[in-house]
């Protein structure tokens, strides 16, 4: 293993705990290791000579203060997590003193670490690939057992594997076609067009699959933003508070009572709804109302769901209208309230004006509920997707790549239709396999890197 500096940080939450932990990387943190940690009488217990993967009981000591009496894991390169040399001190997780024993370390040679710099040397030392490295954020940041086991997969280097062998099979193909054009004696071109795109049409299907089972696997990882929207009154809160199972959001009678946007997340069966409750949209000369219905209109553009909430007991007006008419069909459910009294809206009423399911719900008696959140997991194919083991690009920047490289080969397709030459087939054959590498971290450049890695935690 080539010289590295030697980089430090503490690895554990912030906050007060029964254990922290400082994680240390690098050529020399044996060596660092080895002069602050000493036996109970400051004599050395002998890091440097301790085997890979060993446990030892000490002290910490800065020059002649001890600090803290701790347990000191030993890596040896390559068998670590950043495939370096490398050493965990698990002292007292109080964070005066795990800032004291950082500080001893970085006193006697070592750095402070960058946020995901341990993760980027194990990426750049080989040990794993881009999209290990950032399943590795993603286990930390998973909230349900969904995300958990998408985490863990791609860990294991489920998409790594995917994707190297998506690639050796296009490669095959451009060595195939330069070999030929090279050298026509030995390779026959003559009938490979039609074995290439049979080849690429399977490709292209796998491709489309696997990006439209992502686009939804991604709702089950980071929840599906919906907001609730409708006019004052229509009982949005009530709406919410019955999803939450508590009074979050106040009730009253009164009109233009919501006006900031109340943010919550539920779940329902594993499926994650961050839900936003926003004020009723009419025309209001309250300037904090109007501000209010400005974010509600901005918060329905960008939500992956709206439930447009209608008030059953009364027929519907020019807001209802108005919104009804800017809700999708694919995005949308209207929600007929207040089935518990009088009902003075019909579906034909609605129909007029938006082609989204309805379904007849009560905010007051939990009437509609089981048919509402039915109908949500049939919208995102959830329940298919929790239960099989298939791979799922629910990073965005990996499926992005993904998208382009699935068009690149649809470039060969069309190519292949257009009767062009072979030669024109292993451009965008490469610019496939080039784009499928970003993926991985094999095509990429420094600046991607960075950007990926400094989104990542302290100490990881
Ligand atoms: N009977 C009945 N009243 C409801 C229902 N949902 C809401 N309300 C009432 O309608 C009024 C407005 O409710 P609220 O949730 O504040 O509406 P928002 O302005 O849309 O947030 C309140 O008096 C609620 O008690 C329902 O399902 N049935
Ligand atoms: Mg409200």
């Amino acid at each position: 293993m080539y010289y590295t500096d030697t980089i430090a940080a503490i690895a554990t939450a912030a906050g007060n705990s029964g254990i922290g932990i400082i994680r240390i990387s690098g050529s020399d943190s044996i060596i660092i290791a080895d002069k602050i940690i000493k036996s109970k009488t400051g004599r050395s217990i002998g890091l440097c000579d301790k085997d890979s993967h060993t446990i030892s009981y000490g002290f910490v000591f800065d020059e002649n203060v001890c600090i803290d009496e701790v347990l000191v894991f030993l890596y040896r390169a390559p068998k670590s997590y950043t495939a370096e040399d490398s050493v965990e001190i698990s002292c007292h997780g109080g964070m005066y003193v795990l800032k004291r024993v950082l500080d001893t370390v970085i006193k006697n040679g070592a750095r402070p670490a960058e946020p995901g710099e341990f993760t980027k040397r194990a990426f750049e030392n080989g040990r794993i690939d881009l999209t290990q490295s950032e399943a590795v954020m993603d286990m930390i940041s998973s909230e349900n057992e969904f995300s958990r086991k998408n985490s863990i997969e791609q860990l294991r280097g489920s998409v790594k594997d995917m994707i190297i062998s998506l690639r050796g099979k296009i490669l095959d193909e451009c060595a195939y076609i330069e070999a030929a054009l090279d050298d026509p004696e030995h390779y026959d071109l003559d009938g490979y067009t039609s074995v290439l795109d049979k080849k690429i049409t399977d490709m292209i299907k796998d491709a489309d699959e696997l990006i439209d089972s992502s686009k939804n696997a991604r709702y089950l990882k980071e929840g599906i933003n919906a907001a609730i929207i409708g006019r004052p009154n229509a009982g949005k809160s009530s709406l919410l508070n019955m999803l939450l199972g508590y009074e979050r959001a106040i009730v009253t009678k009164e009109e233009g009572t919501t006006r900031d946007l109340i943010e919550e997340k539920i779940s329902l069966d594993g499926i994650v709804l961050n839900l936003t409750d926003t004020a009723g949209i009419r025309s209001s000369d309250n300037e904090a109302e109007r501000i209010g219905i400005k974010k509600a209109r901005d918060i329905a553009k960008t939500s992956d769901l709206i439930l447009a909430v209608l008030d059953g007991s009364e027929k519907l007006n020019e807001n209802d209208i108005e919104i009804l008419s800017s809700v999708s069909r694919e995005r949308s459910l209207i929600l007929i309230n207040k089935n518990d009294i009088d009902n003075r809206i019909t579906a034909e009423d609605i129909k007029k004006y938006s082609e989204a399911d309805i379904i007849s719900i009560s905010s007051k008696t939990g009437d509609g509920f089981n048919e509402l959140k039915d109908k949500i997991k049939e919208m995102f194919y959830t329940d298919k997707i929790s239960d099989n083991k298939q791979i799922y690009l629910t990073n965005l920047r990996q499926l992005n790549s993904f998208i382009n490289a699935r068009d690149s080969l649809l470039l060969v397709k069309n190519a292949i239709e257009n009767k062009m030459t072979e030669d024109v087939f292993t451009v965008d054959l490469m610019d496939a396999y080039e784009e499928l590498g970003r993926i991985i971290g094999e095509s990429t450049d420094d600046a991607l890197a960075d950007k990926i890695f400094k989104d990542f935690c302290m100490g990881k």
